[in-house]
């Protein structure tokens, strides 16, 4: 994939590779939220008034140098239907997001996936289930099987406490790469948290996802 590198200009001359990434699900999620955490992609995030996009830089640093991810958020579109084809036009990854705290929101998974398939047919794309710092989840780990049958990854994440935010952008940048050992060397700056999800309820939901993996998936898709 790496011929298929964009590059951004940088203030000392350098070209940073660059990846729009299209970020989607219901309304409500958290995406706003999630995107919002990185200060400096906060900071020099641009609105696009012709698709009502605001695209915030991500800036990482990887072993192999920084890499930018263009991250597309909505500015609500998606509460009335699906999005325009000019949302996903040229996405080279994605991050299709659901709310634990909401079965609809999960059950809408397959939507997003199918309306960004069909204008971007083979990108990497990771699946998230935000908002796991609410201790009533409604969708469980065992309960979540759509990226297994898609070949997505999966990450449990919480926007309001920074809970696993760089994994999705650790495996797509990964994937984008090339590199299956490329590893972050710094960590971005990031909101403070705003809730906090202690240690044995991290080591619980992370023994329930391992396990959830292991059991052979139904042959019905009765479960979406
Ligand atoms: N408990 C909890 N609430 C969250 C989290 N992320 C977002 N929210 C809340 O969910 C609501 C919708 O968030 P927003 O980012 O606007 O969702 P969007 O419509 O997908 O962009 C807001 O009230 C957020 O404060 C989270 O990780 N945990
Ligand atoms: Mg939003």
């Amino acid at each position: 994939m790496a011929s298929h590198f964009q590059t951004g200009a940088q203030t000392d001359g350098t070209n940073v590779p660059t990846f729009k990434i299209i970020l989607v699900g219901d309304g409500g999620v958290g995406k706003t939220t999630f995107v919002k955490r990185h200060l400096s992609g906060e900071f020099e995030k641009k609105y696009i008034a012709t698709v009502g996009v605001e695209v915030h830089p991500l800036k990482f640093h990887t072993n192999r140098g920084p890499i930018v991810f263009n991250v597309w958020d909505t500015a609500g579109q998606e509460k009335f239907g699906g999005l325009r084809d000019g949302y996903y036009i040229q996405g080279q990854g994605a991050i299709i997001m659901f709310d634990v705290t909401s079965r609809i929101t999960y059950k809408n998974v397959a939507n997003w996936h199918r309306d960004l398939v069909r204008v971007c047919e083979n990108i990497p794309i990771v699946l998230v289930g935000n908002k796991v710092d609410v201790k009533d989840r409604k969708v469980k780990a065992k309960q979540i099987t759509f990226h297994r049958k898609k070949n997505l990854q999966y990450y449990d994440i919480s926007a309001k406490s920074n809970y696993n935010f760089e994994k999705p952008f650790l495996w797509l940048a990964r994937k984008l790469v090339g590199d299956p050992n490329l590893v972050f060397v710094e960590a971005p700056a990031l909101a403070p948290a705003e809730v906090h999800i202690d240690d044995t309820y991290k080591a619980q939901m992370e023994a329930e996802l391992q396990q959830a993996q292991n059991v052979a998936l139904p042959d019905e898709d009765d479960d979406m």
